[in-house]
This record gives C-alpha cells, structure tokens and sequence, in this order.
C-alpha cells in the first residue's frame, strides 16, 4: 500500500495550468501521472518531488494508440484531467491554415476522447471516478478569429455533458472548467513564439494565473463524494466575457 492520497492523470502538464496543476495536487499528496510532449520540460517536472511522486510521461495525445497503452498501463486513477490542448492562429476563419485546423481538433477533441476512453473502462470497474475537461470562456461565445478553437471548445462542452450522462450511472463526475484569460504559454503557441503579439493579450489587465486554475480543480476534486461542482466558469475581473476586457492603459 502506498501513502497517497490518491492518483491522478493530468494532461499537457509540461507548461501553464497544467504544470500549476500537477505541482499542487503532488504537494497535496496526490501522486501524479502527467503527460507532455516536451521531454525536457516532464523530466524536470518528475524532479521536483521525490521520484514516484510524479510520474513525467512523454505522450502526444494525438497518437491514439501511444495514448491507449500508456494510459492502460498506468491502471486505475481517482482523477483524470483533460487539460493538453491549443489554439494556433486567429485569423478569420477564410483565411485560416486547414493545417493548424487538424492539430486542433486532433489535440483538442480527439485527444480527450481517446484519453477519456481509455481511463473510463477503469473507472467504470471501480464503479467511481472523476473527470475533468478543461475548456474555456471561447466554447460559450465567440470572437474574430476564434472559429475552429472555439468550436473545438464547444464540442468538449457538449462532450462533457452527454459523458456525464452515460457515466453517472457508474458512480463516474464528469466536469468541465472553463477559464477566461490565463498568462500561459498559451498566446506564444498561438501567435506561433511572436511575443510581441502574445504580450499584447495581457496588456493593461490582469489576467488569470495557472495557479488560480489549479486552486479551482483542487476545490473540484475534493468536494465531498455525492457532490459533483459541473461546470465553472473562471475569468479574471477584467474579463467580463470573451470578448469584453477592461484595460488600463
Ligand atoms: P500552455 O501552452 O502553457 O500549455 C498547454 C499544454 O498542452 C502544454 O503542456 C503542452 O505540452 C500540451 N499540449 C499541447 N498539444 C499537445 C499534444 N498534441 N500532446 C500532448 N500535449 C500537448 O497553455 P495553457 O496552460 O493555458 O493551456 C492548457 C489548457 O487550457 C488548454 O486546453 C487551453 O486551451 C486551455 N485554456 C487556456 C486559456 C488561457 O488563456 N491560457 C483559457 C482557457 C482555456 P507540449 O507542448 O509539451 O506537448
Ligand atoms: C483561451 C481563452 O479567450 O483566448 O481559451 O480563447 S481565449
């Protein structure tokens, strides 16, 4: 018998929320399997506990079938958190790359659903479980240039409810937090390493940390067993929705 609290499986925890995220709940006694795909950036992570404490695994979660064994070889968790996903480009949406469109849906849908598949068979023998999807502000209302990561967005949202519906009865949450602007990598992703341009985002206003996701997910997991909190929406108190934000200049 080990001494965790318990295991979860945090997603895209090389960098931002879900770094915050794999830090708190090893802090918090959790150990941890986390997924990334840059090898340097997990391994440091695996070092800032005692080994074992979080387990850095190196996994691109568009690859369905690298995802499936590692995630069955990994055995039962008490939490999944779907957190890896992108935006890359806010053009409008004619004039937008077909290719960055795949990497979006392939990361952002495919890789929850393949993830989420695989650990539910687990969590379904166990007859309880936890399922959290990260999604964002831009699932429930749009933006210029926002198209297709919206809409992959949207599409998790949609997910996340006709998951709980199928899981529930299996004792399974399933929840989905949804976060305004949070100072990330995830504007230098998406502007492609302009910094000028990812800078501007949070120009003026105080955005969100990763850490102030992570607080929230904690608050989620440890509410009491009969209570699933299903949905969040977190935005700074600059953001008043996707496309309101009050900056002082
Ligand atoms: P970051 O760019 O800092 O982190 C994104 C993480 O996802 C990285 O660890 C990255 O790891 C991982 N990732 C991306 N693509 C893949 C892939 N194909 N396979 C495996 N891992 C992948 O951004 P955030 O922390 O902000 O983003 C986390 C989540 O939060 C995303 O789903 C994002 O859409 C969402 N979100 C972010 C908001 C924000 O304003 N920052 C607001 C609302 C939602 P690596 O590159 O090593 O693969
Ligand atoms: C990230 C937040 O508003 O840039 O999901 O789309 S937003």
């Amino acid at each position: 018998m080990d001494s965790y609290v318990g295991k979860i499986l945090i997603t895209g925890a090389s960098s931002g929320i879900g770094k915050a995220t794999a830090l708190l709940f090893a802090e918090e006694g959790y150990q941890v399997f986390a997924t990334g795909r840059r090898r340097l950036d997990m391994a440091e992570l695996g070092r800032c506990f005692e080994p074992g404490v979080i387990v850095p695994m190196v996994l691109d979660m568009r690859k369905r079938t690298a995802v499936e064994n590692a995630f069955k070889a990994i055995g039962p968790v008490d939490v999944l958190i779907n957190n890896a996903g992108l935006a890359l480009g806010m053009e409008p949406f004619h004039e937008g790359d077909v290719d960055f469109w795949e990497d979006m849906i392939d990361t952002n849908i495919k890789g929850i659903l393949y993830a989420s598949h695989t650990v539910a068979q687990e969590m379904i023998q166990a007859k309880k479980g936890h399922i959290i999807h990260v999604t964002s502000v831009a699932a429930r209302q749009e933006y210029p240039g926002g198209n297709v990561y919206s809409a992959t967005k949207a599409a998790v949202d949609s997910l996340t409810r006709s998951m709980r519906i199928d899981l529930a009865p299996h004792g399974i949450k399933v929840a989905s937090i949804a976060p305004g602007m949070v100072d990330t990598e995830f504007s230098r992703v998406r502007f492609l390493g302009d910094e000028r341009k990812a800078q501007a985002v949070y120009e003026g206003m105080k955005p969100l940390t990763a850490e102030d996701i992570a607080q929230t997910l904690l608050w989620m997991v440890k509410a009491p067993e009969h209570v699933n909190i299903a949905e969040v929406l977190i935005l700074p108190t600059a953001q008043a929705s996707a496309r309101d934000v009050t900056r002082v200049r």
